[in-house]
């Protein structure tokens, strides 16, 4: 009888059915415990982790504290002031701008840009009457950016004029922004629309007297227009007559009409 001897090299027999099922299983409860095991030691630690100063937080741990402060920040960066309009070169401006509505423009024969002031409409006080040359000597600040219509075009354009939150910090308006609007209406009040605070002190918000380098046309809405391009076009208003300030939504021509009050991008 020939001996049946098993060659070293020979291969394992494959692992049946049962087996494998053995095998899975072992790793799985082996991998849960192990996972286990880390899960109760984090918790502890964040048991045993100190208390936020109580009042403050109510009394969270703080590494959690930190985790919402860094959601907290996340927000405040992408939808507060810090979050900028992307711009361009100067030489990515349209030179032949659109002219989209005249509004509030065509339809006051009698303007007369000469004799124009911003009135500022403040409360328990008369209106501060600003001329253009007292706008003028403020520090000029322009933007190259992509003006956005609801009508669905869109331009890259360059204006130029005043930081809406320096001219209020230099006439000292600090006072009127901590209401939670601004309304803003041409002279003859046909056209006029409402921001909230943080669009109207956000750092890209121009009171624009320049297109192009050049004084701004009548079409376009001189002697001075908004502009606050996290806005769509429609709250960008054009011959700027008045600036009222409140704590409920000021009117808006295009709000009253079913577009969105707050026509953000
Ligand atoms: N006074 C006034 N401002 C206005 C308008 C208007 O009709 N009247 N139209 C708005 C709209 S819908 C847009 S898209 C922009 C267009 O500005 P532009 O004509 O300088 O391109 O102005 C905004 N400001
Ligand atoms: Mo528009």
């Amino acid at each position: 009888m020939k001996k049946v001897t098993k060659a070293p090299h020979q291969k394992k027999p494959p692992l049946s059915t049962a087996q494998k099922i053995k095998r899975r299983n072992f790793i799985s409860f082996s991998a849960f415990f192990a996972l286990s095991a880390g899960a109760v030691t984090g918790w502890k630690w964040l048991l045993d982790a100190p208390e936020e100063t109580p009042g403050i937080t109510a009394g969270a741990r703080a590494p959690l504290r930190r985790a919402l402060n860094k959601t907290e920040l996340f927000f405040r960066n992408f939808f507060g002031n810090n979050h900028l309009v992307k711009t361009y070169p100067k030489s990515r401006a349209a030179s032949q701008v659109r002219v989209n509505s005249l509004i509030g423009i065509e339809d006051d024969p009698n303007f007369d840009p000469k004799n124009w002031v911003l009135y500022v409409k403040r409360k328990n006080q008369s209106p501060l009457k600003i001329s253009l040359e007292e706008i003028k000597s403020l520090p000029k600040t322009e933007i190259i950016y992509d003006f956005k219509c609801v009508e669905g075009w869109d331009q890259i354009q360059h204006w130029a004029g005043v930081k809406l939150s320096d001219l209020l910090l230099h006439y000292k308006l600090d006072e009127q922004t901590k209401n939670q609007y601004m309304g803003l209406e041409t002279p003859n009040g046909e056209y006029y629309v409402g921001l909230e605070m943080e669009s109207v002190l956000h750092p890209q918000t121009l009171l624009a007297y320049e297109m192009n380098d050049k004084p701004l046309t009548l079409a376009h809405g001189a002697p001075l227009r908004l502009i606050v391009p996290v806005k769509y076009g429609i709250k960008n208003l054009k011959r700027i007559g008045t600036m009222t300030f409140s704590n409920s939504r000021p009117r808006d021509y295009w709000a009253e009409q079913g577009y969105d009050y707050y026509s953000g991008l």
